[in-house]
């Protein structure tokens, strides 16, 4: 069979894509099902609504397939497949205030604030967040108590001041104050690349891995999230508000991104560099990890 880099054809990762997001919104379904009867249901409400729309869900997709590296059983997977893409969705959700990035439109529909209003944002927000770790330390989630301690200790390190967080700053103070390259490539690996790496580690951790085998998902981990943020930045610099969901980048205000360093061209020739180096990465796992050497390819290729 050709690969996918060779034909741009990645109609097989899609439907394997699909099944996991189906199985996800099903999960979903049971972990932040539908209240009714009670005053305070418009924080249900709110989450249900970020939380169930149109994403790419691209980080359970990651967690799914790197826990089956490890044999480890699918219902242990796809439950912290959710934990972590209601992490995702509270920081979409937190990002798109007017304190923040100020969006009014995220995956194509208002905003969570623009739908409610800033404190249902803000609530709902914290809300997905403690709903994660409820989750991930859920006895269901997995039996060992040790593996779901490693699981929570992890995601907190991803949000963090070392991680998402710190990475959101240092995008706030690019709004006023030139980065270096490597400013900028540290950025990215904390807002974008912590939460990748958090997915693949994820099922390193649910199948109790050797220290190498973390390391490698890790570095995979590192290279495509650094690669998905520079195309995510050439579809916005390109793209219009109907085709992205999100505002015209005219109309925000600057935020350092690599493509003002190298340019369009050299960011999606270093994208490119950066899927190929992910798939080094996955050499121990051989052809076990096919899915994840397609992802790697079609995260460049993508077109939203
Ligand atoms: C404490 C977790 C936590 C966060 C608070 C708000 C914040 C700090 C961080 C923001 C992080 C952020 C919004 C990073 C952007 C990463 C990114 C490229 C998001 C878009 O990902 P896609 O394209 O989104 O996978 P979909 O909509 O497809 O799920």
């Amino acid at each position: 069979m050709q690969s996918p880099l060779a034909t741009n054809d990645f109609t097989i990762l899609q439907s394997q894509l699909t099944e996991t997001v189906s199985a996800l919104n099903d999960a979903m379904e049971d972990l932040l099902p539908e209240l009714e009867g009670c005053k305070e249901d418009k924080i249900i409400e709110a989450m249900r609504y970020s939380a169930f729309s149109e994403g790419k869900r691209l980080r359970p997709f990651l967690v799914v397939n790197s826990a089956k590296l490890f044999g480890v059983n699918f219902a242990s997977a796809i439950q912290v497949a959710v934990a972590i893409e209601l992490i995702h969705t509270f920081s979409l959700v937190h990002d798109d205030l007017p304190a923040m990035d100020d969006d009014d439109f995220r995956r194509g529909q208002p905003s969570c604030h623009k739908k409610f209003d800033e404190a249902t944002a803000i609530l709902a927000g914290d809300a997905l967040f403690a709903l994660a770790f409820e989750i991930a330390s859920d006895d269901s989630t997995h039996p060992d108590p040790r593996v779901r301690i490693n699981l929570v200790k992890a995601i907190s390190q991803a949000v963090g001041y070392d991680g998402m967080v710190g990475g959101q700053m240092l995008d706030l103070i690019s709004e006023t104050e030139k980065l270096t390259f490597s400013e900028v490539v540290r950025l990215q690996r904390m807002k974008t690349g912590a939460l990748f790496e958090l997915s693949c580690e994820a099922g390193a951790i649910l199948g109790r891995a050797s220290q190498q085998s973390h390391q490698s998902l890790k570095s995979y981990a590192n290279n495509i999230g650094l690669a998905f943020q520079i195309i995510d930045d050439l579809l916005d610099s390109e793209g219009t508000r109907t085709e992205t969901g999100k505002l015209d980048v005219d109309e925000k205000p600057h935020r350092e991104t690599l493509i003002h360093h190298i340019g369009p061209e050299k960011a999606r020739e270093h994208a490119q560099v950066l899927a190929n180096q992910a798939v080094e990465y996955l050499k121990p796992f051989d052809e076990r990890a096919n899915v994840l050497r397609d992802l790697a390819h079609y995260i460049v290729d993508r077109k939203e």
